[in-house]
């Protein structure tokens, strides 16, 4: 490790030297930035040996967390500050005359993820790497992450994502480790000295290399992996090759490789495609194929020894899309190693814990059975005889209780449903938020409650506070740590030590620059990508995330439409100057998603270019939102909009990253935004809307009836018939779809019906601004609280009350 910065100084242009053949001044930005992550990841590979060694030899439990997506973001700041390097690089760049933040830039993100299940994926690994936990990512190679948004005319434009076109430094392939998943062809039972066997036939092989990633822990030794596989093969038909057929040759090459090809953009919007079944197999077999390998060499290969592995290896499923992690260990155990079927089980149960991370009905997973039994005929058969297995239970336990058992049954109407495939296979289960939690076991998954009553747990979402809050926001941290010292940055929950300074002028006129600071930084990126002015003085009202109608950015659209219509009609109105910004992508398939990015776009058309309104509203759709502009977004914002249906969205994570940069939040009572309203206090958050029991009242018994709702105000009725009476700038059926859900479809998301208290709020939030020193209490108190969201505390309580695994101090050499 650098000692100082001359230290830092000479090892760097030694390695651009040699690595390039070029000085620095020859060097570009790209080359500066190769030479410089390429030292920084010599560094890490002697504590990730190091870290591998250590767990090998002390032989502790380790966990491997599952999932299709690891929205990682930018890895080289993230992984200086948890080297502690920040500082004598980046003043050793400085004196180079190089910019630290300039050469940062030059990262592609790894965009392995759609949203929230992803961002979360990835603050996990962070955290277990701090806390020292032996934790693991096991996760897809995608070649192509999550699609570049443009916004053309309005309109959403997909582009292809390239992240690994000038290669990915972080990673490192390793070929000898790779293993062949098998797909399709038939599986036959046969008995084999005395044994029966699985014999699987004429399959299609697909090989999967891993890709390893380091997790560097925070100001520890620790250096934990996330293993990405990729599809690949050298494999040409060479029988078409040799009859001239160069083209069929590559296209089964090319079709071998298609499974980790790409990123499915879907976030709770479903699409049923083999791909991704395939995919979800890969991954999971792959995974669990070398896990099986490294325990056998580290804790021994007879049955008796794998009939233990719970012991020392816990599985964890990030939402179904792992699921298919059941049968496989099963066949693993069975077909491979030779346990029985009952010692398999009660292996296999022990080792996996599953997260629930959606309650809409729309997202929660099932295949056909056709399309399983074809592409996956050995675990249709496991799922199936587990399912025999388990309705036999529930017989005994419910006799003639037909429906609920068929409710319950794994495979029905001719589905795999992959969550109660989840729920049977583990040991836990878990909610991402107390309201979530608790709808889980009330509600979607009370049959299974009942059943397994201490199966189910809550586990609030966090995330990294080093990245949000210490990374994003380096004035925030630097003020924070002047005030109560650096102690938070390990403990955050420290920063309550900060309300103490809540009422404090002098504090709060810091904390103040410090926004207005974050605001012009925003503002000059605005200026910059979309050549339009924003006021830093005015409001910055944010609402980031996908594009999702649960999660209700017509609401707000509507709302800032209403605004303008009141303007409109008295310019003399005294209104706090607001900036409205947007942000998020919608699936490509998700129509109505794509319908409310235009309306937004066409608002923005109308608003921003009214003489009358002139400064004093704005709304901005920044095009492509991702991790990183999230970083720059999130320090910025005054106002956080987390205004989704109640009881739909899960917990939130984006709320938890605004709160920590002292946003105040308004927001329905839903997802972990109740937790939040409970340490901040309901005088540091505004909060309106119906609550997830009336929702669900509405849901079960009907009562709602939109048109009511929207006769009965004439505002409302206003700005709803303005999407469709000309006023707005679009052909004239542009916004039928959005209005067709409010009035046709009886508003599903109950917008209309939470119109007015939004409205309401709003006022109070503008109010509330007017009196700046109230502004800036409520803003330190929202930091001051929002130790309880950091991950590390989240990955503390899965490591201790789901995993039991504790932590390994790794020794520098
Ligand atoms: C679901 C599906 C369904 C099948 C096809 C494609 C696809 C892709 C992604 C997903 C994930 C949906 C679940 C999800 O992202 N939930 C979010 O999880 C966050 C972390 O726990 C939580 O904060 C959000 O509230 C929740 O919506």
């Amino acid at each position: 490790m650098f000692k100082s910065k001359e230290e830092f100084k000479t090892a760097y242009i030694e390695r651009l030297e040699t690595l390039f053949g070029q000085s620095l001044d020859e060097s570009s930005m790209a080359d500066k930035y190769v030479a410089f992550s390429a030292l920084i990841r010599q560094l890490i590979n002697k504590s990730w040996y190091q870290s591998n060694r250590q767990y090998r030899a002390t032989k502790e439990k380790q966990v491997y967390y599952f999932s299709m997506e690891f929205l990682l973001g930018r890895l080289l700041a993230s992984n200086l500050f948890n080297l502690g390097l920040t500082e004598i690089c980046g003043q050793g760049l400085k004196e180079l005359g190089i910019n630290l933040s300039e050469l940062e830039a030059v990262e592609q993100d790894a965009g392995l993820g759609n949203g929230g299940l992803g961002r979360l994926a990835a603050c996990f690994l962070d955290s277990m790497a701090a806390l020292q936990l032996p934790g693991h990512g096991c996760g897809i190679r995608y070649r192509h992450g999550m699609f570049e948004q443009k916004i053309v005319d309005g309109y959403q434009i997909e582009l292809p994502d390239n992240w690994l076109k000038d290669g990915y430094i972080w990673e490192m392939r390793k070929a000898d480790r790779a293993v062949t998943v098998k797909f399709g062809g038939q599986v036959r039972l046969a008995e084999q000295g005395g044994r029966l066997v699985a014999i699987h036939e004429n399959y299609e092989p697909v090989v999967a290399v891993p890709y390893d990633v380091p997790v560097v822990g925070a100001n520890c030794n620790t250096v934990n992996t996330l293993r990405l596989w990729s599809a690949e093969t050298n494999h040409f038909d060479l029988s078409s090759f040799s009859k001239g057929d160069f083209l069929k040759a590559v296209e089964q090459k090319y079709s071998l490789e298609a499974t980790s090809q790409i990123l499915y953009p879907d976030d709770n919007y479903p699409e049923g495609k083999t791909l991704r079944l395939k995919q979800q197999y890969f991954f999971v077999s792959a995974g669990l194929q070398s896990i099986v390998r490294r325990y056998k060499r580290t804790h021994g290969a007879t049955p008796a020894d794998l009939a233990k592995i719970h012991e020392k290896i816990a599985i964890h499923i990030n939402d179904t899309h792992p699921a298919l992690a059941i049968p496989e260990l099963m066949r693993i155990l069975m077909d491979e190693e030779g346990l029985g079927w009952d010692e398999a089980w009660n292996t296999t149960s022990k080792t996996i814990s599953y997260t629930n991370h959606t309650i809409l009905p729309e997202a929660l997973e099932k295949w056909p059975v056709d399309l399983v039994q074809a592409l996956l005929p050995r675990m249709y058969m496991i799922i199936h005889e587990i399912n025999e297995r388990f309705c036999a239970a529930l017989w005994q336990e419910y006799p003639g209780q037909w429906e609920r058992i068929r409710e319950m049954a794994i495979i029905g109407d001719c589905y795999v449903r992959m969550a109660n495939l989840a729920v049977v296979g583990s040991h836990s289960v878990n909610g991402v938020a107390a309201v979530h939690s608790e709808i889980l076991k009330k509600e979607v998954m009370s049959n299974f409650h009942q059943y397994f009553p201490h199966r189910f747990t809550n586990k609030t979402n966090g995330v990294t506070h080093r990245r949000w809050l210490a990374k994003a926001n380096p004035k925030l941290a630097s003020l924070i740590t002047e005030t109560i010292g650096p102690g938070w940055l390990a403990h955050p929950n420290e920063l309550a030590n900060l309300r103490r300074y809540a009422q404090d002028p002098a504090f709060q006129a810091s904390i103040k620059a410090v926004k207005q600071a974050n605001k012009a930084r925003l503002a000059a990126y605005i200026k910059n990508k979309m050549a339009i002015t924003v006021d830093v003085n005015s409001i910055f009202d944010v609402q980031v995330k996908r594009i999702h109608a649960y999660k209700r950015q017509t609401l707000n659209a509507l709302h800032i439409l209403d605004l303008y219509n009141r303007l409109k009609a008295d310019p003399a109105i005294d209104i706090e100057p607001r900036t409205f910004i947007f942000g998020g992508k919608a699936a490509t398939g998700y129509y109505l998603a794509k319908r409310i990015i235009k309306f937004i776009n066409t608002l923005a058309q109308v608003i921003n270019n009214d003489p009358v309104i002139g400064a004093r509203i704005k709304v901005i759709f920044l095009e492509n939102y991702s991790v990183s502009l999230a970083e720059l977004i999130m320090p910025a914002a005054d106002v956080s909009e987390q205004i989704s249906t109640a009881s739909r969205e899960a917990s939130g994570t984006g709320n938890m990253k605004f709160m920590m940069n002292g946003a105040v939040t308004i927001g329905t009572l839903d997802g972990a935004n109740i937790e939040i309203r409970d340490e901040v206090g309901d005088d540091n958050i505004v909060i309106f809307g119906l609550t997830a029991a009336e929702v669900l009242n509405y849901y079960k018994y009907g009562g709602y009836n939109a048109l009511e709702v929207y006769q009965g105000n004439p505002r409302l009725r206003l700005v709803v018939d303005q999407l469709m009476n000309g006023f707005l700038p679009a052909s004239p059926d542009e916004f039928h779809s959005i209005h067709h859900s409010l009035l046709r479809t009886n508003d599903e998301y109950f917008v209309l019906r939470d119109f007015a208290g939004y409205a309401a709020a709003q006022e109070k939030v503008a109010c509330l601004y007017r009196d700046q020193s109230r502004w800036q209490a409520m803003a330190v108190n929202n930091i001051a609280f929002s130790g309880r969201f950091a991950s590390d505390r989240t990955v503390a309580e899965y490591a201790i009350g789901i995993w039991g695994i504790k932590p390994v101090v790794i020794r520098e050499s």
